[in-house]
């Protein structure tokens, strides 16, 4: 069984989303856990240190530390690759129509959610929202 993150980013519940986009994961996923929190700069750098150096690192630390963001834990069969063909590609422009991104993300910086792209990923990142379930 496999378990991987959902997060709903600051864009997405500065614009009232959080329903709307848990009532698509629900009638999809299973939610093992859920929380809000706010990110410091530490922990965002930490979050996205894989993009530490690409040009658009610091405008996304900036953007995630805007406002509280919301965390899911899900799980299932091959729930990491599920999550991520069902929410949509990066860019929302180019997103599957009816994908989480394609409904409720405005732009390659602002597309509402992330998702773990990886089980190395989904270890990493799911620690962030809830610590009683670190791994190894
Ligand atoms: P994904 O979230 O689809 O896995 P990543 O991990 O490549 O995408 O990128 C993490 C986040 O960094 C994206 N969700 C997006 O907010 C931002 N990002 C990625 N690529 C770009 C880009 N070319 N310009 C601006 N922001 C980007």
């Amino acid at each position: 069984m496999e378990q991987t993150l959902l997060m709903i980013k600051p864009d997405a519940v500065r614009a009232r989303r959080i329903g709307k986009i848990i009532d698509l994961i629900e009638q999809e996923f299973e939610i093992a856990d859920i929380r809000m929190k706010r990110f410091t700069r530490e922990e965002a750098e930490r979050f996205y240190a894989v993009h530490r150096g690409k040009p658009f690192f610091e405008p996304l630390v900036e953007f995630i530390t805007s406002g509280p963001v919301v965390g899911l834990l899900l799980t299932g069969e091959n729930v990491i690759q599920r999550l991520r063909d069902f929410i949509g590609a990066t860019d929302p422009a180019k997103a599957r129509p009816g994908s989480i991104r394609a409904l409720y993300g405005s732009n390659i910086q602002e597309n509402a959610v992330h998702a773990s792209d990886s089980a190395e990923s989904a270890a990493y990142e799911i620690p962030f929202f809830f610590e009683e379930r670190r791994q190894g």
